[in-house]
């Protein structure tokens, strides 16, 4: 077993290390062998009510943060980069620790998100309001003001990336924040707060509260001092978050929820490729992420061929240790392994075609099989529901029509692909489809400059790009009153 040095369980609050004022801890655990890795302290609604506090101090009007040029913000950014890259290698093996990505992907993701952070160091210096010409004898303008103290709930799929989509922000903006990382994965968000100290960023602007849904998270979420929330996780748990907005005080929200987006193979497309494509977009991160490619339609000309491939590729995927060189590593706990494993189960009750897969690999770990399944129906379980897990369900269609209606036949709307050499089909398809990642011959291409976010249920604003920032401002209008017009 790789041994990880843990340097950071306890609460981050006003940058000190605290224990939780109950003194209450709880185990992460190790998804390889179902160990516990180690006990983190266990924030609560008095841990929530602190970090609050100190958040609520260093957004004060004269504070060091606030006082602060916008560019100095920007260089704490660009020296937290430049800490994420020195320290990668340390960060992608506890990630592969308490989560059981394999370390290659988690370091991909390090560095990813290192430049994440230097787009939104950039951004620092260039948040701009407008003037206005409005009727009267005024002299109108707006201001963009951070929106103030922020609560962060984050999940446990890409817990390094997630961290950095909510603070990244937060600091570019000048707001102040709590973080709640996943119970499931508290380990790298401690680590970066540590990181985030090192930078420079005064005491009170970040604070990370590990602790469980319904008592942290609901502190956060239910804290009148609380300006705005940003959430990542189920559609579920996004609608009790915004009731508690609604009820407590309209608080700001952006909500990252579910998925079960659709990729649609023309006959046009070259098989072979198409077939890595869709498999990629169904099994990447074992198949634990939102925008995943969990529906793949194949038009009926190529549909046998297809399947063929798709099976032999899902058959090569390499799953074990993830600290070796492997795709693939245990599912994240014993509650999304049952759940993923029910799923499979439903499928093959349903009467849709296993062709690969379809069980678990071993007796410890949460570890399940690459699984496809063929002639899937638009009514099945399987078609329906995130099932969050390395499942493929692969669909028949035959005409772009009929496709579009299908795709669109979700309550989810976060991504969707096409592989075709006809652009005209290609173009149809993305005004049509309703989601808000929309990808032609490639799938999953998600960068800082470009807005990531879903319709209907899959959730609420954006994050990333100029769209991303904006949902950390609130827009002051400034009028004068001039003397005559035009001054
Ligand atoms: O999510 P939860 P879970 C989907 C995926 C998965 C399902 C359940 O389908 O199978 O959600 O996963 C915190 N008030 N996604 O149970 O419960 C919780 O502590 C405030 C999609 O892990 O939504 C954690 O920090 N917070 C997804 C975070 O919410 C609460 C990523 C997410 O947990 C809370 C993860 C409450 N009442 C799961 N209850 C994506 N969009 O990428 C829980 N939390």
């Amino acid at each position: 077993m790789t041994r990880v040095e843990i340097k950071y369980t306890k609460l981050f609050i006003n940058n000190e290390w605290v224990d939780a004022v109950s003194k209450k801890t709880f185990p992460t655990i190790n998804p390889q062998d179902e160990t516990v890795i180690t006990q983190v302290a266990e924030g609560d609604k008095a841990d929530i009510d602190k970090a609050v506090s100190a958040a609520k101090k260093a957004f004060h009007r004269y504070s060091e943060w606030r006082t602060l040029d916008a560019s100095q913000r920007g260089r704490l950014l660009l020296k937290l980069a430049d800490l994420m890259e020195r320290d990668v290698k340390y960060l992608a093996q506890l990630e592969t620790l308490d989560c059981g990505k394999p370390v290659k992907n988690a370091e991909n993701e390090i560095l990813w998100s290192a430049g994440v952070v230097r787009y939104y160091a950039g951004k620092a210096d260039k948040i701009l309001g407008n003037t206005i010409p409005a009727d009267g004898e005024v002299l109108t303008f707006t201001l963009k003001e951070p929106v103030g103290v922020c609560g962060q709930i984050l999940p446990w799929n890409y817990p390094i990336p997630m961290f950095i989509w909510k603070v990244a922000p937060v600091l570019a903006t000048g707001c102040t924040t709590v973080i709640k990382p996943a119970e499931q994965s508290p380990l790298t968000a401690l680590a970066l707060a540590a990181l985030i100290k090192e930078a420079g960023v005064p005491a009170g602007v970040v604070n990370v509260v590990p602790g469980y849904g319904p008592t942290a998270g609901a502190a956060i979420t239910h804290h009148p001092d609380v300006d705005k929330v940003a959430f990542t996780g189920s559609t579920e748990v996004g609608r009790i978050i915004m009731s508690a907005a609604a009820a407590v005080n309209l608080k700001r929200i952006t909500l990252e929820l579910g998925g079960k987006s659709p990729l649609v193979i023309c006959n046009d497309a070259d098989v072979e490729k198409a077939a890595i494509l869709a498999h990629n977009a169904a099994f990447s991160n074992g198949g634990q992420c939102c925008v995943a490619g969990t529906r793949t339609y194949v038009q009926s000309g190529i549909y046998d061929k297809f399947v063929e491939k798709a099976a032999e590729i899902a058959r090569k995927r390499s799953v074990g240790n993830p600290f070796e060189n492997v795709d693939q590593g245990p599912q994240i706990d014993q509650d999304m392994f049952d759940k993923v494993m029910g799923y499979i189960d439903a499928g093959k009750k349903a009467g849709a075609k296993c062709v690969v897969g379809g069980g678990r690999i071993g007796q410890v770990g949460y570890y399940i099989q690459p699984t496809v399944f063929a002639d899937v129906k638009d009514d099945m379980k399987i078609a329906r529901e995130e099932i969050f897990g390395p499942v493929q369900s692969i669909l028949k269609f035959d005409t772009l029509e009929e496709m579009i209606d299908r795709a669109n036949d979700t309550d989810y709307g976060l991504g969707a692909g096409i592989v075709t050499n006809d652009i005209t089909a290609a173009l149809t398809f993305v005004k049509h489809v309703r989601a808000g990642s929309t990808w032609i011959n490639l799938y999953e291409h998600v960068v800082a400059q470009t807005p990531f976010g879903g319709f209907k249920q899959s959730g609420l604003g954006r994050e990333m790009g100029e769209e991303g920032i904006q949902q950390y401002l609130e827009n002051k209008t400034v009028t004068i009153s001039l003397p005559k017009k035009p001054f």
